[in-house]
């Protein structure tokens, strides 16, 4: 593979880059109410939830991937959009994430069942360290655009996040945000 640079644009898309699309239809489970899925596939059809600009990069060891995530604003209930979340296959590998546009949060939790909650937003640096799953959510009124970069030989499981989740839930609440630990009845 030879050196390249490649543009990121205002807007948060890489090109070239794979895309990938997450509706509402297809990551319905990771909300917590059901029946406000229900009701938003019945009046709007479907919703596109968030987009991931992958980079065209091999999945080798030495090599570092990179993608850029839009989440696109709104709620699902009182629950704010958000990502399906994922641990590393390898589990000794972290990420490194890159605030572009908008307000959101990151979702740390460990297996042993610790869990994070750090800000994500324009400007600001998150680290994500070996061992840590995680979901990034948008809180704000506006799309939240974020570079991250990690091991190109890392792996994504989605099973372990599935049904372990990330132990808070975050809530739309007055003019701002309120987290909720999971398994609370609001
Ligand atoms: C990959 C990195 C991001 C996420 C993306 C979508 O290691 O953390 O590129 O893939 O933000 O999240 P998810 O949980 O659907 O892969
Ligand atoms: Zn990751």
């Amino acid at each position: 593979m030879k050196p390249f640079a490649q543009i990121l644009t205002e807007q948060g898309t890489l090109q070239p880059a794979s895309v990938l699309r997450r509706y509402l239809s297809q990551i319905r489970h990771i909300f917590a109410n059901q029946r406000a899925v229900e009701a938003i596939l019945k009046s709007e059809g479907d919703r596109l939830v968030y987009e991931v600009y992958v980079a065209e990069i091999p999945e080798a060891e030495g090599h570092v991937a990179y993608s850029t995530t839009i989440i696109y604003p709104g709620q699902v209930g009182d629950e704010y959009h958000m990502t399906k979340g994922h641990f590393h296959v390898r589990r000794g590998t972290g990420e490194v994430y890159f605030g572009l546009r908008g307000r959101g949060l990151l979702l740390l939790r460990r297996e042993e069942g610790d869990s994070e909650v750090v800000p994500l937003e324009e400007g600001s640096v998150a680290y994500v360290p070996p061992f840590w799953g995680h979901r990034t959510v948008n809180i704000g009124q506006e799309p939240l655009i974020f570079f991250a970069a990690w091991p190109a030989d890392a792996g994504h499981d989605y099973e372990t996040a599935e049904r372990l989740g990330f132990g808070v839930r975050v809530l739309h609440a007055g003019r701002g945000y309120r987290l909720e630990r999971e398994g609370e009845e609001p």
